[in-house]
């Protein structure tokens, strides 16, 4: 049986989670002086965005050099340092690779503007369709024509995202050969895991108008898709034993993950899937308000958790990441159910199939961060939506709610470790704002109060370790119609576990389908007597009943 089944990835987005010197930006020596923390939540691996040298135009999405870390982060040194005292506490590092796109401050990207056909061919460069008119009418996901004018050449290069992160050319060898050797430099220093960017959209099927949509049919898990992954697998990670991969998968179909993170381990080991997170979206539209649909969250989460299993295929199951707004300002409260919320939203993603990834300050239950002036955001995306929101009618408060729901600056903000200012992150001023909320909620405070939130992720980290049922055991959805809770059971070798847990903010009622009678209440998040009915849950209240061997509980 995988190792890995149980352990927990705790993200780390470094430009905000700890500054070591004092200029505002999070650093190595950063992660390095908080790796006791990590220690003490009992996480596994860290999953590292990228720190690599870059212009920062993305927060290092962005990518102008693979083998050399951005001064802003540290040195080469401080990188060899992390990785051998996170082995000290038995942390693994994970890497994330952006492979779909560099940027465009790249030494390819600089030849292949000057010309030289070698580099253009490691890109997309195509004619326009006339004079002024891009090869084809696809959107940037971060807003405006997918493609720009290169007058020099008379042609156009292909961004899926920003301007300045001009995609590769997966179907040019040479492109691929570039990125085995990029892995295999960062396995030769002792990392241990690989998250890959966007990798779905690696293989384009062909360049023409979308009638129906932004283009994303002609790109996402295209024609050559797998044959260009397990390719990547053969010749990098695929040869060592016992390195952690997860492709992050945009739009993607679940027919295409059971092959990305089937379980005979050609592919990846597991995947990030979105689509348990546009329920508050308008079919693919974000930058809309409109309230969450429970219903649709629920039916999406364990149809994934059902017919990945059944097809021998491995979930990464999460929440947050810097992409998502915080979740308990998305699905949760932060008013007076703040702390039950958190710990109940907790509860559902760590005990479900699949790998759980914790984003920094997660575990805290840190909240959106809701700037309501522009000048506060940093993110390239919400700073170009906040302009075509306008540019559709919108008026700017119009504008400023949806960015304060949707942007994702609202999990950047630096990481609440204590009261002091700036909630301890850095001695200067930080990069982006912090959430004025450090004073209620941070890491020092919760250290100390064994009922703290930080204390619940450290206990079901744990309790993934401890119990194969939670680790390995089969997924059923239970009470599949109750609007207001979602129940499910695993079952492994003799042993059940039951979750359940109430989403909303007042009492609800659901049915086990089980005779609970025999079973022992393992967790929940409430303090004090249970209710008399094992049917009824409190206002946002998780419970966790688990039958088999005898536990000692506490
Ligand atoms: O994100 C992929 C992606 O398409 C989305 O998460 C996107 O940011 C959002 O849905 C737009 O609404 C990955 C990285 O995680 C992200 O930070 C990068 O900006 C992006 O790729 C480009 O590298």
């Amino acid at each position: 049986m995988e190792d890995f089944k149980k352990s927990t990835v705790y993200q780390i987005y470094p430009k905000s989670f700890a500054d070591s010197r004092g200029n505002g930006t999070g650093d190595l020596k950063g992660v390095i002086s908080k790796l006791d923390y990590l220690k003490e939540l009992g996480i596994d691996y860290i999953w590292m965005t990228p720190f690599f040298l870059s212009p920062q135009k993305d927060n290092g999405y962005d990518v102008a050099d693979y083998y050399r870390i951005d001064p802003s982060y540290g040195t080469m040194e401080d990188f060899d340092e992390l990785v051998k005292e996170a082995a000290k506490r038995e942390i693994s590092l994970m890497l994330d690779m952006v492979f779909n796109h560099t940027s465009s401050r790249h030494e390819w990207f600089q030849k292949a503007l000057a010309g030289d056909e070698k580099y253009k061919n490691y890109y997309i460069f195509k004619r326009g369709k006339g004079p002024g008119i891009p090869p084809t009418n696809w959107e940037s996901k971060f807003g405006g024509n997918a493609w720009e004018y290169v007058e020099a050449l008379d042609e156009y290069y292909l961004h899926l995202f920003d301007i300045s992160q001009p995609d590769l050319n997966w179907d040019n060898e040479e492109v691929r050969k570039e990125m085995q050797k990029v892995i295999l430099f960062w396995m030769g220093k002792g990392v241990k895991g690989f998250r890959f960017d966007v990798v779905n959209l690696i293989s384009k099927e062909a360049f023409e108008d979308d009638y129906e949509g932004d283009g994303r049919k002609f790109y996402t898990d295209g024609p050559n898709i797998h044959k260009y992954l397990r390719e990547l697998n053969e010749k990098t990670f695929g040869k060592e034993n016992g390195i952690l991969t997860v492709g992050e998968m945009s739009s993607t179909s679940m027919e295409n993950c059971y092959q990305y993170a089937g379980e005979d381990g050609k592919e990846f080991s597991m995947v990030f899937s979105f689509h348990h997170l546009k329920v508050d979206f308008m079919g693919n539209e974000k930058w809309v308000l409109v309230p969450y649909d429970f219903a649709k969250l629920k039916q999406i989460l364990f149809d994934w958790q059902t017919n990945m299993a059944k097809n021998h295929a491995w979930n990464a199951v999460f929440w947050c990441n810097h992409d998502q707004p915080r979740v308990v300002s998305r699905f949760g409260d932060t008013g007076k159910y703040w702390k039950e919320s958190a710990k109940m939203l907790a509860t559902v993603i760590h005990c479900l199939r699949g790998t759980p990834y914790i984003y920094q300050g997660e575990e805290l239950g840190m909240t959106n961060a809701e700037f309501q002036d522009i000048s506060k955001y940093r993110d390239v995306e919400s700073l170009n939506h906040f302009q075509i929101l306008q540019e559709k009618g919108l008026n700017e408060t119009q504008a400023y709610q949806i960015l304060q729901v949707h942007s994702r600056d609202n999990s950047r903000t630096p990481m609440q470790w204590s009261e002091e200012d700036q909630a301890g992150f850095t001695k200067g001023k930080p990069w982006i704002e912090v959430n004025e909320n450090y004073k209620k909620i941070n890491a020092s405070q919760q250290l100390k109060d064994p009922d703290s939130i930080f204390h619940y992720y450290k206990k079901l980290v744990s309790l993934r370790k401890e119990y194969d049922v939670i680790a390995y055991g089969d997924f059923e959805a239970l009470d599949v119609k109750n609007p207001s809770v979602m129940a499910y059971r695993r079952t492994y070798k003799g042993e059940t576990l039951v979750a359940a847990s109430n989403f909303y903010g007042k009492e609800a009622v659901w049915n086990p389908e089980t005779d609970l009678k025999d079973h022992q209440y393992l967790l929940g998040n409430y303090s004090g007597p249970l209710p008399e009915k094992v049917t009824v849950l409190r206002p946002y209240e998780t419970r966790l009943y688990y039958k088999g061997r005898i536990v000692a509980i506490n």
